[in-house]
C-alpha cells in the first residue's frame, strides 16, 4: 500500500468514526433534551395544577366566607317517609315518633360545612308529601339548587312512586338538578325486612347521575352525610 492510499484509508475510518460518534452523541443529547424537556413539562403542568387547585381553594374560601353558598335544597318524596323528621334530626339532632303531616312547606336554615373550612348556608325546603298538596307543590321547586329525594324503606309503594317525583322536581327545577336519592327509617329493615332490591336502587341512582343512601331519622345515620353529599354535589356541580 503506497504511503498515499493509506492516508486516504486512515482519514476516511476517521471520518465514518468521526460520524458515527457524532451521530450516537447527538442522539443521546436529543434523547437526554427530549427527557428533559418532558420533566420540565411535567413539573410546569403539576405546578399548574396546583395553582389552580389553589386558586380554586381561595375562591372557594372567599365565597363561602360571603355566603355566597345560600343554597335552596328541597326535601321531597312521597308522604309519610319521613322527610320531616329527617330535617329535624339534621338541624334540631331530635326525633318524634309521631305522625304531623307538613301543609305545603316548611321552611329551615342550617349552615354546613361541606369540606374543611367550607361552609354552604342552606334553606331547606320540607315540602309535604300528601297528595292533597300535589296542586300547589310545583311553586316551591322554583330556583332550587338540589334535591333530596327520600322513600321508604319499609313501603315499596313509596319506592315505586319515586320516578314520577323526580320528573316533577327536573319538570319545575330544571333537568340537571343534582339530588341524592335517599331510603329513610333504614332502623326498621331489622324488624319488617327489606321491601326493595338494593341494587336497583343503587343502579337506579347511578343511571340518574347520583347517589342512593340509606338513612334512619330515628338513630341519626347518614342524616348528616346525606346533606353534606348533597351539598357537595351542588358545589363540584357549579365549579
Ligand atoms: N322508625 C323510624 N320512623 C321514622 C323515621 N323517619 C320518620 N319516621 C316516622 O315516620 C312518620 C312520618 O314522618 P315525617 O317525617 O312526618 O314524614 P314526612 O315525609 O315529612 O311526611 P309529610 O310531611 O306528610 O310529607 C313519623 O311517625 C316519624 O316518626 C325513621 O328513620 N325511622
Ligand atoms: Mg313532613
Amino acid at each position: 500500500m503506497s504511503y498515499f492510499k493509506f492516508i486516504t484509508k486512515f482519514n476516511g475510518y476517521k471520518k465514518i468514526k468521526y460520524n458515527t460518534v457524532h451521530k450516537i452523541l447527538k442522539l443521546i443529547c436529543i434523547n437526554k433534551l427530549n427527557k428533559l424537556l418532558n420533566i420540565i413539562i411535567l413539573i410546569l403542568i403539576y405546578r399548574k395544577n396546583k395553582i389552580i387547585n389553589y386558586n380554586n381553594q381561595i375562591i372557594r374560601r372567599v365565597w363561602s366566607l360571603m355566603s355566597s353558598f345560600k343554597l335552596k335544597v328541597l326535601l321531597t318524596g312521597a308522604a309519610a317517609v319521613g322527610k320531616t323528621s329527617l330535617v329535624q334530626r339534621f338541624i334540631k339532632n331530635r326525633f318524634q315518633a309521631n305522625y304531623k303531616l307538613t301543609v305545603g312547606v316548611d321552611i329551615l336554615t342550617k349552615d354546613v360545612e361541606f369540606r374543611a373550612g367550607e361552609i354552604a348556608t342552606l334553606s331547606i325546603w320540607d315540602i309535604g308529601g300528601q297528595q292533597r298538596f300535589e296542586f300547589i307543590r310545583s311553586t316551591f321547586y322554583k330556583g332550587a339548587a338540589g334535591a333530596l329525594l327520600v322513600f321508604d324503606l319499609t313501603r315499596e309503594q313509596t319506592y315505586a312512586e319515586t320516578r314520577k317525583w323526580l320528573t316533577e322536581i327536573r319538570q319545575f327545577a330544571g333537568e340537571s338538578i343534582p339530588f341524592v336519592f335517599i331510603g329513610n327509617k333504614a332502623d326498621l329493615i331489622e324488624d319488617v325486612g327489606l321491601v326493595i332490591d338494593r341494587d336497583e336502587a343503587r343502579s337506579f341512582a347511578e343511571n340518574e347521575g347520583s347517589i342512593y343512601i340509606e338513612t334512619s331519622a330515628k338513630t341519626g345515620i347518614n342524616v348528616d352525610e346525606a346533606f353534606t353529599e348533597l351539598t357537595k354535589r351542588i358545589i363540584d356541580s357549579r365549579m
